[in-house]
């Protein structure tokens, strides 16, 4: 599989109503000014830029229960994404969202779902996102998509204006989170009691990210092949790495352990969509700043999609003789 060329498209969803910063809808375009498109069509992948979606926010978009921000603006973006992955998976490519905000995983998922309704998901974050509206302190929509996409949470999940075309399409054993270190005490909860698998950073010490990508594939691939969808927080990174993002925190991982997670996710051949979200070129405190987390973002898509450190996609088959 890994000389299979790979016809990839890209979505930029420049979306930023499901948290508070201002800059994350300039995601997709720090990502592609450092190189995306020209760095994945160089390792050999064949590169459909779908451009970037409009987005509109939804006027009077009140309050839900008091505390969560922006439903329906934030409901109506992850619809309209959803339309579009669907409709790039079912022609046939692998799907890159570029965000925004983490909101937008709904959406993703949800359409990458309608056309492989039996997806697995690793998330890889600093936070579990799994806060349901009733039990967020934040309000904003970037730490709860989760709790919209699995099915046996829907009986504490309310129905909240913009969210009626959501469905559930995932169990609690078709995810495994890696990377988290900062969990709200219901998230905490929510993962213990519905049994969900989660490598924290603590288990990443404890057991190194060789097992934990082989305990993840054991559960996710052990019985079946089937296709997965990897959303990627760039806060899952340590913020000397990734530090133009909203909600940093100390203690992530290192460039080598987030590049082997997107190494051995490409060889399983499996890879079907992957979303890489929360880079806010506006919050990084210098122009190096801004530039490290971007680059850094572009090197997770391309090993994600073939770039290796050992050799280029292109492989040579002779070498030149002198004379
Ligand atoms: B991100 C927090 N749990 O619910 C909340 O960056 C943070 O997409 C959410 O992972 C972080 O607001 C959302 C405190
Ligand atoms: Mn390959
Ligand atoms: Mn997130
Ligand atoms: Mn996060």
């Amino acid at each position: 599989q890994s000389k299979r060329v790979h016809h990839i498209a890209v979505i930029g969803a420049p979306f930023s109503k499901g948290q508070k910063w201002q800059g994350v809808e300039h995601g997709p375009a720090a990502i592609r000014s450092a190189g995306l498109i020209e760095r994945l069509s160089s390792i050999g992948c064949n590169v459909y830029d779908v451009g970037d979606l409009n987005f509109v926010q939804v006027p009077d978009d009140e309050l839900y229960n008091n505390t969560v921000k922006y439903p329906r603006t934030v409901g109506l973006a992850c619809q309209r994404l959803a339309k579009e992955v669907n409709k790039v998976i079912g022609a046939g490519h692998t799907c890159v969202t570029l965000g925004g905000d983490h909101s937008l995983a709904l959406g993703s998922i949800s359409g990458h779902a309608q056309h492989y309704p039996d997806l697995c998901v690793i998330w890889v974050d600093a936070h579990a996102d799994i806060n349901t509206p009733l039990t967020t302190s934040s309000g904003n929509l970037h730490g709860q998509p989760v709790s919209f996409l699995v099915k046996e949470l829907q009986d504490k999940v309310p129905l909240i204006p913009g969210f009626s075309w959501t469905k559930p399409c995932i169990s609690t054993s078709d995810i495994v989170y890696i990377g988290l270190r900062d969990l709200d005490p219901a998230e905490q909860f929510i993962l213990k009691k519905y049994n969900i698998t989660y490598y924290s950073m603590r288990q990443i010490d404890r057991i190194g990210i060789q097992k934990v990508m082989e305990r993840t594939f054991d559960q996710l691939l052990g019985r079946r092949q089937r296709p997965i969808h990897l959303s990627f927080d760039i806060d899952a990174f340590d913020p000397t790495l990734a530090p133009a993002t909203g909600t940093p925190v100390i203690g992530g991982l290192t460039y080598r352990e987030g590049i082997y997670i997107t190494e051995e996710i490409h060889n399983t051949g499996m890879l079907s969509a992957l979303d890489l979200v929360e880079v806010n070129p506006i919050l990084g405190a210098t122009s190096d700043e801004v530039k490290s987390t971007a680059s850094l973002a572009v090197d997770v898509v391309a090993s994600c999609l073939g770039q290796t450190r050992e050799c280029a996609h292109r492989i040579i088959d002779e070498l030149p003789t002198p004379g």
